[in-house]
């Protein structure tokens, strides 16, 4: 063969060919990934090279600690329905990203996990950093594998986030180093994104919503109760609410799907819970359960109501209480069926009492808001931040009283999203949930809630809001002790065990990494404060306001003592005495006003 045509051979080939860590991240872009989490280590720096290389395509985001990253990657595919990405190095970065696996399986969250792996040559004999980490991801996740080949590489990237997709979890792909800095052949089937279809569900049989239509109108004191499954259907919940008279109740993790100030919305049930839900259901006599997997209701619902559910997991269905129609459907379309189907109900005085039990509940969050006497507690800084909140706002919110107290406080308008760590209850995921907020919506303004438990947690990932110009407002609520578990032992008449926290300045711990960060001790800075977080925002800049507060207990809605028929008149003094619930009237009196049978 002449030069020349050697020449034209080696360029053909050389076109045909690729690099097998570009050609994984192609593969992620496909998916509509444009950054991922990490830190890098030996066993994963060939896939540095790579996003070195596409660094125009995708966004590497270097945090401080693989766990935020982890969480990071959970809270963007909760906000952006595309899959979060995050990686680690093999062994202890490999372990680090273990605490986001662990939440996302239990939110049912799609997330890709990559794991650094030891070349393939030195594999399998205890070589530094190494460990068998498959099984280790395989109780976390959906799929575990380590990848075989460089040509396998994109394939199995593949593979792993349409399994992530389908089988609602993380899924893990362990690359040995050399494999994803080889060249392959330049395939061009590196990805099925486009052919990833969900299954459409119905509205379920006209029999089986005509059967539930039946017993909605036999009973005397019913329900709506929704959970994430209604996302989007807010309208018809509403709609459905008013026609059947029927109140409405949410799980927490639901907080954003109904606008606060619709009339008949209860709250949410339990501990993380407002006073209406828990009283109402305690008094009804039918329950419709829909797009929800409550894990307290064996606890919260009562065993002898009938019982509908709506979803769109068979897994679900019958699982969290006796059943009387189950409806395998969507719940935006389910929903509008009965509407279609169902007679309006007259109007009904059990659903007038409630509603004035939920206007009641209101007056006294609001008060609570507006106190400016006594010493500092958390409600002037949840007034605050809706004074402060623009339209479609995001939320992060922590584990912990913040939990509950955002559940109760937060005036949110049905445009807000209000992401968490749920089932599995992370505590630090409000730091994370905010950075992955901010790149995905940078035009939005996002809020960070934790308190000085949780926000110790994750506090040098501060530094990366720093970094990449992540203009999100922290506030972080130091009561200097873990308060929802001391609530917790005070309950188990316990004295109080490994619960305080050292004071910690969580402002000078901003300005150490770079960020303004404000200390509130009075009601009067609060204002102050929360207008110049506006301005650093406005400026690209984060923020974090530390709200030393003090530690009295949130009003325990789990175990009201407000209702004579129940309980002694000191008891009930001293209950409303310790949580300024003078005016807090109980459920069973406004029941009595409109004549409804306690
Ligand atoms: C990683 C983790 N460890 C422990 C817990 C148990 N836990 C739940 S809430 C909580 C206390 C939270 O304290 P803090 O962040 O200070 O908030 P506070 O309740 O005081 O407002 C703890 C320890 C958890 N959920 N997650
Ligand atoms: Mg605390």
């Amino acid at each position: 063969m002449n030069r020349k045509l050697m020449v034209i051979q080696e360029v053909l080939i050389m076109a045909e060919t690729i690099n097998s860590g570009i050609a994984a991240l192609r593969t992620l872009e496909s998916w509509h990934v444009d950054h991922i989490y990490g830190i890098p280590g030996g066993t994963v720096n060939n896939l540095m090279y790579a996003l070195d290389a596409e660094k125009d395509r995708i966004k590497y985001i270097h945090v401080r600690h693989e766990e935020v990253g982890a969480l990071a990657a959970v809270a963007d595919t909760k906000l952006t329905g595309h899959i979060g990405v995050a990686f680690g190095s093999a062994g202890p970065g490999a372990t680090h990203l273990y605490q986001g696996a662990y939440d996302a399986m239990a939110d049912k969250v799609p997330v890709l996990f990559i794991v650094g792996q030891n070349p393939q040559a030195l594999m399998n004999q205890d070589f530094f950093q190494e460990f068998d980490e498959n099984p280790w991801f395989k109780d976390a996740g959906v799929y575990a594998r380590t990848v075989m080949t460089a040509e396998s590489l994109p394939h199995i990237l593949d593979e792993a986030i349409r399994r992530a997709f389908a089988q609602h979890g993380p899924a893990f792909v362990t690359i040995p180093n050399d494999l994803s800095n080889k060249e392959i052949p330049a395939d061009d089937y590196y990805s099925s994104a486009e052919n990833f279809a969900k299954p459409v569900l119905g509205a379920g049989s006209d029999d089986q919503i005509n059967q539930a239509l039946e017993l909605i109108s036999k009973a005397k004191k019913p329900l709506i109760y929704v959970g994430q499954g209604t996302i989007g259907a807010a309208d018809e919940v509403m709609q459905f609410a008013r026609k059947f008279q029927m109140p409405v109740i949410t799980t927490a993790l639901g907080k954003e799907i109904i606008p606060y100030d619709f009339e008949a919305l209860l709250g949410s049930a339990a501990r993380v819970a407002s006073k209406p839900a828990n009283e109402a259901l305690q008094e009804t006599d039918l329950m419709l359960f829909v797009g929800s997997n409550y894990p307290f209701a064996e606890e919260m619902f009562k065993p002898d109501v009938k019982f509908i559910q709506i979803d769109s997991n068979p897994q679900v269905l019958g699982k969290r209480h006796k059943t009387d129609v189950a409806i395998l459907a969507d719940a935006k379309k389910s929903l509008q069926r009965f509407i279609e189907l169902g007679k309006d109900s007259a109007p009904s005085d059990w659903y007038a009492a409630n509603v004035d039990n939920v206007a009641n509940w209101h007056q006294y969050n609001d008060d609570m808001m507006n106190r400016t006497d006594g010493e500092l507690r958390f409600e002037p800084a949840f007034k605050e931040i809706n004074r402060i909140s623009e339209d479609n706002a995001i939320y992060s919110i922590d584990v912990g009283d913040v939990t509950q107290n955002a559940v109760r406080l937060l005036k949110v308008n049905g445009k807000q999203p209000w992401i968490t760590s749920g089932l599995f209850a992370t505590m630090g995921v409000g730091l994370p949930g905010s950075i992955a907020a901010k790149l995905s919506y940078p035009n939005r303004q996002v809020f960070n809630l934790a308190g000085d438990g949780a926000a110790a947690m994750v506090m040098q990932d501060l530094s990366t809001q720093v970094a990449y110009h992540l203009p999100v407002i922290n506030v972080v609520f130091s009561n200097d002790a873990l308060g929802f578990i001391e609530d917790e032992q005070e309950d188990d008449n316990h004295e109080w065990f490994g619960i305080s926290l050292p004071q910690t300045d969580f402002a000078k711990v901003a300005e150490a990494q770079g960020m303004t960060g404000i200390t509130v001790t009075k009601v009067g800075q609060m204002k102050p404060a929360f207008d110049q977080a506006v301005e650093l925002i406005k400026a690209g800049k984060p923020v974090l306001i530390d709200v030393k507060m003090t530690n009295e207990r949130p009003i325990p809605v789990e175990k009201l003592t407000l209702d004579p028929d129940k309980f002694d008149e000191k008891t009930i003094n001293e209950f409303k005495k310790r949580y300024y619930a003078d005016k807090l009237v109980p459920l069973s009196e406004f029941l009595k006003k409109h004549g409804v049978q306690s």
